[in-house]
């Protein structure tokens, strides 16, 4: 039964009269592959049904969150609980502390928490956070990295910014990024080289660990390690954004992955376990400066809301138990390993990368390490790849620049069906 007897054709047309390019988030629009966006019905584990009843197996999983598949038992079950007793009360809850306990038992560098809506306050709010401390106005960010939609972010940022062509939005002023230095990915002599020229002015590096919105770009060895070594030297603060790492690529997120701790971390996507719930955090010195402890104000109606607490809660259990994250890379290192198998018999050029169960590829001769190699991609037969998966029920992100995902969902027997598929799109891209 779906919830509609309209096609996503006719669904879409009709959006695009009600909302801007008729989507709430600009990458689902499918401007870079082309086509109409899959209107979807609903969700059942590894796959997703559209609206006229097509059922592909789902590796963008909501771009990160749904670590568990769609409509997990006990996350649907620990919603209608909750929302039996309230959706919401602008107060606190039992729940938040539980959420923040399981949350600081799992981050290495995470003493106090604060729970907001969405990834792009947790970022705004940790360099707020940063500039606080330090009492500096200047931050570093890397081409290509995509920290949500903040102002200070929408320079030469990732995702659907680079998707979309747009190096700096329109309606960003130059005062918002007058304050925002930009450097390549992987490149510490770079960001040496601006910590130099402005000596004692920067608050804070800001980073994707594992970048995942140029495509997936893993840092080089000595990157993590290196950007430590520099905040330290020069007084700055290292604020991961872990929004999509963040128990993705270990329960423990990058920091733990690669041993190299931040002073601030930012969550979102997995933590509340498909809902809208992120957060950022570190040790108390800094995380005290946080309204009403301190005096650096942020605020949110809906932070730490029962409904999001409830399934983020059960989430982060279920990812605890043991084997879980060794389980999803192993079907992840398959799949990554099939693609790419199937792309050097096709001939093609491809470069595929995975970190935990955080994956991607590119059609490209060379390793890609930065922004300006990812863009060197073929971007057209990605688009082909892209329809050519979608025609055989896999439904990749719509778009060269983003990550993909698996979930406990996807069965060796999914793997392996989509493995059959790429082998036949491949060889057809000859
Ligand atoms: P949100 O504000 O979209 O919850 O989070 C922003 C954000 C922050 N940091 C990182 C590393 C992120 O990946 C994101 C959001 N990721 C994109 C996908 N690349 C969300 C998808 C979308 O924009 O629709």
């Amino acid at each position: 039964m779906t919830y509609t007897t309209q096609t996503s054709a006719q669904l879409f047309e009709r959006a695009q009269q009600l909302m801007p390019g008729g989507v709430n988030s600009p990458v689902r629009a499918f401007r870079a592959v082309g086509g109409t966006p899959l209107f979807i019905d609903r969700g059942e584990g590894a796959y997703v049904i559209d609206v006229d009843g097509n059922r592909y197996i789902d590796y963008v999983l909501s771009w990160g969150p749904l670590i568990l598949g769609h409509a997990h038992p006990a996350v649907v079950a620990a919603i209608a609980a909750q929302a039996a007793r309230g959706a919401s009360f602008g107060a606190p809850t039992a729940l938040e502390n539980e959420l923040a306990e399981l949350v600081i038992a799992a981050v290495p560098s995470v003493e106090l928490v604060r729970f907001v809506s969405s990834g792009t306050e947790a970022t705004m709010s940790a360099i707020r956070l940063a500039r606080a401390y330090t009492q500096r106005e200047k931050i570093i960010k890397f081409i290509g990295c995509y920290h949500g939609h903040a102002d200070n972010f929408l320079v030469q940022a990732g995702s659907g910014v680079a998707t979309l062509g747009l190096p700096d939005s329109p309606g960003v002023t130059a005062a918002a990024t007058s304050n925002t230095l930009s450097a390549p990915f992987n490149d510490l002599a770079a960001v040496e080289a601006l910590l130099k020229a402005n000596p004692g002015q920067v608050a804070a590096i800001v980073v994707e660990p594992v970048a995942g919105n140029m495509g997936l770009v893993v840092p080089r060895e000595q990157f993590l390690p290196g950007l430590r070594k520099l905040c330290d030297e020069h007084g700055a603060l290292l604020v991961f954004d872990e929004v999509m790492t963040g128990f993705r690529v270990a329960y423990g997120g990058a920091q733990a992955h690669y041993g190299v701790l931040p002073d601030l971390t930012c969550l979102g996507k997995v933590v509340g376990g498909g809902l809208p719930a992120a957060a950022y955090g570190g040790r108390h010195a800094i995380m005290q400066l946080v309204a009403p402890a301190g005096p650096m104000y942020q605020a949110g109606t809906l932070s730490g809301n029962p409904l999001a607490m409830a399934a983020g809660i059960v989430a982060l259990k279920a990812l605890a138990e043991p084997g879980v994250y060794e389980r999803l890379s192993g079907v992840t290192s398959t799949l990554c390993q099939g693609f790419w198998k199937a792309a050097f018999k096709a001939g093609l050029p491809f470069q595929a990368a995975k970190v935990g169960s955080m994956w991607g590829f590119f059609f490209a001769e060379d390793e890609v390490v930065d922004f300006d190699s990812a863009k060197r991609a073929d971007t057209a037969l990605f688009k082909r790849f892209f329809h050519g998966m979608l025609e055989r029920g896999v439904y990749l992100a719509p778009s060269q620049f983003e990550a993909a995902f698996v979930s406990l969902a996807h069965s060796d027997e999914i793997i392996a069906e989509t493995l059959q598929a790429a082998q036949a799109v491949f060889a057809s891209l000859r």
